[in-house]
């Protein structure tokens, strides 16, 4: 018969055994906690600030090996009408992962949340993007210029990128309006193309954030940012961009006299005066209608 220390021993024995054969993958992502000394300002105008270390070498290639085998050439919005069109302006390709799509992307979501001070909802997916030798995203900016884009969450306000690779030369995010592009000494190891503005190196791990509107809600031309060719190496980065409201929220569909609203905020607007402070966007023009005319009391004009 086995002793009592026998038995506590096989007990252990099979606990050991139970857990190496549990998934391993998870050991290795501990949820690391926002740590404000990393974070350093890099300009006031644009606002951007740079996160050493922001994710993991293992969250990094995760978020590569999630994306690898879905790439597609990357669109831009087209400042009229809104809609996606490819564009020799990005050269790039990318795909957008699902919100919360696994636990190492939940955490990654709810860090970035930590950080920039904004509630996860008013986040879009985060979007891959892999630049292969002379792949670029001219400069540009975040906020849109359409209105159809600005339906759902309002301008976009400010964008994580998470550098995921490290690259030998080229890829740089530049801002070619920064304050900062004179005074910001380069050698020989910065592009070309890095030399026209505040430039910032990719680095694995590290994340830069920048704000595309002021404090006072109006856009910051400042905020013209790109990536710079890959020249050596491929370049993997990650962008989260975050609107003003919530991105979540599903829209009412339009009715076929065009008269619903398009925000499900809007009745509490017009209750606070918003229709006759921000007529441009509650109530907008014959050509170009508003988003709350519902709630405005416009519909029949
Ligand atoms: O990858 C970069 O450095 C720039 C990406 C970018 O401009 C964007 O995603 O809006």
């Amino acid at each position: 018969m086995a002793s009592f220390s026998d038995s506590s021993l096989l007990f252990l024995s099979i606990l050991f055994l139970i857990s190496l054969a549990l998934p391993r993958s998870d050991a290795k992502f501990t949820r690391a906690v926002f740590n404000p000394t990393r974070v350093t300002q890099l300009s006031w105008n644009p606002r951007a600030f740079l996160y050493k270390g922001f994710l993991s070498d293992d969250e990094c290639d995760h978020l590569i090996t999630l994306a690898r085998d879905k790439l597609e050439k990357s669109m831009v919005a087209d400042n009229e009408s809104g809609k996606s069109v490819a564009s020799e302006v990005r050269t790039s390709s990318g795909m957008f992962l699902e919100k919360h799509q696994d636990d190492v992307v939940a955490a990654i979501e709810q860090r970035i949340s930590t950080w920039t001070f904004i509630p996860e909802e008013n986040g879009e997916s985060i979007q891959i993007l892999h630049y292969k030798n002379g792949e670029k995203y001219e400069p540009h900016f975040d906020y849109f210029h359409d209105k159809n884009n600005q339906a759902l969450g309002g301008h976009r306000i400010a964008t994580v990128l998470m550098y995921l690779s490290n690259i030998e030369k080229g890829g740089e995010t530049i801002f070619p309006n920064s304050e900062g592009k004179l005074s910001q000494p380069k050698d020989d190891t910065w592009s070309d193309c890095a030399k026209n503005g505040y430039a910032v190196k990719p680095r694995k791990g590290d994340a830069l954030l920048f704000f595309s509107l002021h404090p006072d809600a109006t856009t910051d031309e400042n905020s013209l940012h790109g990536s710079c060719p890959a020249i050596k190496g491929e370049k993997w980065s990650a962008t989260k961009w975050i609107h003003v409201r919530s991105f979540d929220r599903v829209m009412p569909q339009q009715s076929a006299d065009g008269c619903e609203d398009q925000n499900v905020q809007c009745a509490q607007w017009a209750t606070v005066g918003e229709c006759a402070k921000n007529p441009n966007y509650m109530v907008g023009n014959k050509k170009s209608p508003g988003f709350c005319r519902k709630s405005c009391g416009v519909c029949s004009q």
